[in-house]
């Protein structure tokens, strides 16, 4: 249904405008329709196009490039929005972002960039002219140029959308604590087909109208995906109607492919749209509004796929079916039919009307841009780097656990964490965020409960706890949008972390990977200011899991994110609280990182004071004399090393077995928490040097590893290093069921009595002793093996095991 805006229904000062906007004049249809001309015209030409940019002759085989590679069918649809929406802007100043779903359109969106000046202002090379065109053409999708899609490299964008499914998580992050910011996300109707995206929608769920910006979603029912139908675009309207209202969402239709009533409809359906918006913020800003959940306006837009492309190619329908989605014309260089047809193609955009004899856009096609920032191409939301705002921190000391002597105190180290945040959140009002799936309680974080609600839009009832309309806290459980909101919240330039039981990192594990794609290429751009980091951590960990099964064991977002590149990628396992205190004030602290930060949230031995804590953490890995039976004057008889939470204790207590019943063994125990300081510096900048590593592990002797994670991850970490067969490594190795918390680390063959037995094996010199102390542990794991199964829970000597005298 098409709505007619009408002066003076939306209930904001100036509401006149949207009945201007709603109208374009002749003039300015004409204005909208060139410059759509010329975008779909330059989208054209970076696909095809390696020579004679303006058609100034009869186009050749040798003008078109050897590969075609590219996406044209959802291009015409994006840049019909682009082109109204920056009409929109310039009318109206609003501050928007503009978030295209299948972003595979992103010719589209760099020929936008460009014919706003953006993209020249940038890359000076690219200029607006003749030559610069060509420039343009030829860089897209080549080798040295730029990628298809609306990449980094594209100004304007915070969303490359190549891996489907997160545009709506992206623009309602965007959003967040963003009062005058618009984010218009186009959905791929493909798109929505994607669980991310299913579970998107909900957003609306999570805005507060007097605080957060707004998102304009256009669902873009072009039909087609790369060779099927979509699910939405098939669907009965009326259907496809009633989900969307079932979501909250109020929604206008537009359809067609009849120039110029489709400009007319949509012009006059955007500013209905943005009418509604307006008038909802107002509303909730005047302090008018009574909490409802706003109904905000949400745009069905049904076209062509490949609108205004060759309507029939080889006698086969082309426009309006998935055959468009690519490149609809794949023989031009050999076909001098195709050759025509592409010759016809890109004249039917009258290209002598848009551009001038220098190659440069006219006056028209230009006057349809905003002014400066308010470009979409160039608002600074959009690089968000250029409006962060450092945090104000609190002392992380200030929450520190106190310990006088290592491991004789327990405590639930991110209940330490959860203060450390409160205090933040109470800091930083419109600023940071936590994102949560519905475990900030179960994972100890539940002190910002103490400044903040959960924000929640919904119908609320007398027993919910903690939920408001003006909650800051992030909690939905959908793991994919929490890390899709933060990582729009932090590319817009805010701060935050995503907490997250450590098995279900991995449903937005991919997630992860794209985020550190898109900061590992930011970083080749002086233009783009780096962003806050993304902040992970997983709590909930595998090891301490015993209750919940084997579901709830998964560390395989460690491996992720090592793989990574260097540049971006930071993995730390801090042993206890004070180190995880230290850890989280670094990495809130830093910018354009992923930030993995791993430790379970159970009660456990605390190790470090405060200084200490931050001395270790600050080196990253270190010897922990008190732990072992080295003294450092000779190389020890074999090292224990370990890095995690649970398996850190398991060493302590195995070099303490060691020190007690075979004293005469040299042990050493080393702790690592910044993974990263393992591999070799020109593998990883945190890369510890050779001879650091020399002195904490030796050149020759053996060294028993356990570690949090899947074994695996410390054989690639050392590799390259000195003798890196003698690393013997513990982890998880995929053990596990509902049982105790010590029978997770047998079943995984890392607990402390197979870690004195590996450490006897690979010893380099045995005292006596070595062979009874071996069958001892053996015997330890068949006494526990009985115990747990008839009294259902650890060994007392296990189970309450600590350095206390
Ligand atoms: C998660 C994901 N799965 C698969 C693909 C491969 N892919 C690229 S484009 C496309 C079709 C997209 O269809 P739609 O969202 O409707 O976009 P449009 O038709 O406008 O091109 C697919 C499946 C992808 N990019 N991401």
């Amino acid at each position: 249904m098409t709505a007619v805006a009408e002066q003076g229904t939306y209930g904001f000062p100036g509401d006149e405008v949207v009945g201007s906007l709603a109208r374009p004049s002749v003039d300015e249809v004409g204005q909208l329709d060139a410059w759509w001309r010329a975008c779909n015209y330059l989208t054209i030409g970076q696909i095809y196009l390696q020579g004679n940019p303006l058609l100034r002759e009869p186009l050749a085989p040798e003008h078109i490039k050897p590969r075609l590679l590219g996406h044209w069918g959802t291009s015409p649809g994006l840049s019909f929005v682009y082109a109204h929406l920056s009409r929109l802007i310039a009318t109206t100043g609003q501050e928007a972002v503009y978030l295209a779903g299948p972003g595979h359109g992103g010719p589209a969106l760099v020929a936008a960039g460009y014919l706003e000046g953006t993209y020249s202002e940038i890359y000076p090379g690219v200029s607006q002219d003749e030559g610069g065109m060509l420039r343009l053409f030829r860089q897209f999708s080549s080798p040295g140029g730029i990628p298809s899609h609306v990449s980094v490299t594209t100004p304007g964008s915070i969303h490359e959308g190549g891996e489907l499914g997160y545009v709506l998580v992206h623009a309602f992050g965007a959003v967040m604590d963003n009062p005058d910011l618009l984010a218009v996300a186009v959905v791929g109707d493909g798109e929505a087909e994607t669980g991310p995206l299913e579970g998107s929608w909900k957003g609306v769920s999570f805005l507060n109208p007097a605080r957060d910006g707004a998102v304009l979603p256009i669902l873009h029912l072009n039909g087609a995906k790369i060779s099927g139908p979509t699910v939405l675009a098939r669907k009965d309207p009326a259907e496809v109607r009633a989900l969307l209202e079932g979501h909250g969402y109020d929604v206008l239709e537009v359809e067609g492919d009849d120039l110029p009533g489709m400009h007319e409809r949509f012009a006059s359906t955007l500013a209905h749209a943005w009418g509604r918006i307006h008038g909802i913020q107002h509303e909730a800003r005047q302090g008018d509004w009574d909490g409802t959940r706003p109904r905000w306006p949400l745009i069905v837009l049904r076209t062509p796929k490949g609108w205004t492309g060759p309507a029939e190619v080889d006698g086969t329908r082309v426009t309006g079916t998935w055959r468009s989605h690519q490149v609809p014309l794949s023989g031009v260089r050999d076909n001098p039919e195709h050759l025509a047809l592409l010759q016809r193609w890109l004249g039917s955009y009258r290209p002598e009307e848009l551009f001038g004899p220098d190659g440069a856009p006219v006056t028209l096609v230009r006057g349809l841009a905003p002014e400066g920032d308010l470009r979409l191409s160039a608002t600074p939301h959009a690089n968000g780097g250029l409006l962060t705002r450092d945090l104000d921190l609190p002392d992380f000391r200030d929450y520190r656990v106190d310990v006088t002597q290592p491991a004789t105190l327990r405590a639930e180290s991110t209940r330490r964490l959860g203060e450390m945040l409160r205090d933040i959140y109470t800091r930083n009002p419109d600023r940071f965020r936590l994102f949560c799936p519905d475990e900030t309680n179960s994972n100890r974080l539940g002190a910002v409960f103490e400044v903040s609600d959960r924000a929640f839009m919904e119908r609320l009832t007398p027993d919910d706890v903690a939920i408001g309309r003006d909650g800051r806290v992030m909690e939905v459980l959908s793991e994919h949008s929490c890390h899709g909101w933060l990582e729009g919240y932090t590319l817009t330039g805010r701060h935050g972390m995503f907490a997250t039981y450590e098995a279900f990192a991995m449903v937005s594990a991919s997630q992860t990977v794209q985020h550190g794609k898109w900061l590992e290429e930011a970083k080749h751009l002086p233009w783009r200011a780096k962003v806050p980091s993304l902040n992970v951590l997983l709590t909930s960990t595998a090891w301490r899991n015993d209750h919940n099964g084997f579901s709830h064991q998964g560390p395989g977002l460690i491996q992720t994110v090592l793989t990574q590149r260097g540049d971006v990628s930071r993995v730390y396992l801090p042993p206890d609280a004070n180190c995880l205190l230290s850890v989280a004030d670094h990495c809130l602290r830093s910018r354009s990182y992923i930030n993995l930060i791993v430790i379970d949230k159970q009660p456990q031995l605390q190790w470090l004071d405060i200084e200490e804590a931050v001395a270790h953490c600050t080196r990253g890995v270190g010897i922990w004399d008190w732990a072992g039976t080295d003294d450092g004057t000779t190389d020890p008889d074999v090292v224990l090393a370990c890095a995690g939470d649970v398996v850190t204790m398991e060493t302590v207590a195995a070099a303490q077995l060691l020190r007690e019943r075979l004293p005469g063994l040299r042990v050493r125990v080393v702790n690592v928490v910044d993974l990263m300081t393992l591999p070799r510096p020109k593998d990883h900048p945190h890369g510890m040097s050779t001879t650091l590593f020399k002195e904490l592990f030796t050149d020759t002797v053996d060294v028993v590893f356990a570690f949090h994670g899947y074994p695996g991850a410390i054989h690639q970490l050392v590799h390259g290093r000195p003798d890196a067969d003698r690393f013997h490594v513990r982890g998880f190795i995929e053990e596990g069921t509902t049982t105790t918390p010590f029978d997770m680390t047998v079943r995984n063959r890392a607990s402390r009595f197979h870690l004195v037995i590996d450490a006897i094996n690979n010893a380099r010199r045995l005292p006596s002793g070595a062979t009874d102390l071996k069958a001892w542990c053996e015997d330890k794991l068949a006494e526990h093996s009985r115990y747990v199964v008839e009294h259902l829970e650890d060994l007392p000597e296990v189970r309450d095991w600590s350095l206390a005298r």
